[in-house]
């Protein structure tokens, strides 16, 4: 795949492949072709059998600063309306493999929406992190009102969106935004880690169970549970399932085909 804003590398480590957002000297602002690269990627390596587990990172200094301020400067309401971004984000949203957000330093605006559609958050103590969109007079578009507030609460979701504050990686962790904290120099490597966990799973299992935990924040209780258990009764239909057991009785280690 041609990209000139991201770096992808489908087989970074055995089934897990790595996206790098890399536009350092604007702090890894989210120009149109960056976002359009990202949601070609990961749809590329969501359909790559090889690949089980996704991680996005960016650089030291910037998981993203955001959607690219003089990109949108100028733009009209029917301009807006006429790129469609929402597509782009859309699509970035239906990936069925477990994302990994590995982020260091700002992770603002749209960079933030874009760390909170991965399904496991690690962050550099140095991180920064922030809905500052009101400073420059918008507000969220790509979920920050919804996903912050679900995973924070209405207190430091109003604060955070109404004042453009930026918490740190810590409060971040306390807040339930994030799900771990590391020294900057072990961020991609605890990333790493958790997608090496998850590519020792049934892919099948994994995309099946955050599916289910997605559609927790679309659900009534009952529709969810309902929705749940169809996807429960779906794992019996892979060899996973019975890999999976079999291994457990046998007392050895799983080999998951993901079929
Ligand atoms: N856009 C464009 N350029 C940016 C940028 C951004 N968001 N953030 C930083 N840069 C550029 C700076 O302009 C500067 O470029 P030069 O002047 O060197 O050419 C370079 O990156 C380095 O930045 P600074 O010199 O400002 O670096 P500092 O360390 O002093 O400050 C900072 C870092 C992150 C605090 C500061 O750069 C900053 O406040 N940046 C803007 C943060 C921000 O407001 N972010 C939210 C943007 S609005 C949507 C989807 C998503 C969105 C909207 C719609 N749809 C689906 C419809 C999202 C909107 C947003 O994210």
């Amino acid at each position: 795949m041609q990209t000139e804003f991201i770096i992808v590398t489908p087989q970074f480590e055995k089934h897990i492949a790595l996206i790098q957002l890399n536009r350092p000297k604007e702090l890894n602002a989210l120009n149109l072709q960056l976002m359009g690269e990202v949601r070609d990627a990961l749809k590329m390596l969501d359909n790559d059998d090889h690949v089980r587990a996704i991680i996005i990172t960016g650089n030291e200094k910037a998981f993203a600063a955001g959607a690219d301020i003089k990109q949108m400067a100028g733009k009209t309401a029917i301009d807006m309306l006429n790129i469609d971004q929402f597509s782009t984000w859309d699509q970035i949203k239906k990936t069925k493999k477990p994302l990994i957000a590995a982020v260091s330093g700002f992770a603002l605006g749209g960079g933030c929406e874009l760390m909170m559609h991965c399904d496991i958050i690690v962050a550099s103590e140095t991180a920064r992190i922030g809905q500052p969109e009101i400073k420059i007079g918008v507000m969220p578009g790509a979920g920050g009102t919804q996903r912050l507030t679900r995973a924070v609460g209405k207190a430091l979701a109003m604060e955070m969106v109404l004042t453009g504050k930026f918490i740190t990686a810590e409060e971040a962790l306390r807040a339930g935004l994030i799900n771990k904290v590391v020294p900057v120099e072990f961020y991609l490597k605890e990333a790493v880690q958790y997608a090496q966990q998850l590519a020792a799973l049934s892919p099948v299992a994994v995309k099946l169970a955050k599916e289910a935990v997605l559609n927790a924040f679309n659900s009534s209780l009952d529709e969810g549970l309902h929705f749940e258990r169809k996807n429960f009764y779906l794992c019996f239909a892979s060899e996973d399932q019975k890999e999976g057991m079999n291994a457990f009785i046998e007392k050895r280690t799983a080999q998951f085909s993901g079929k």
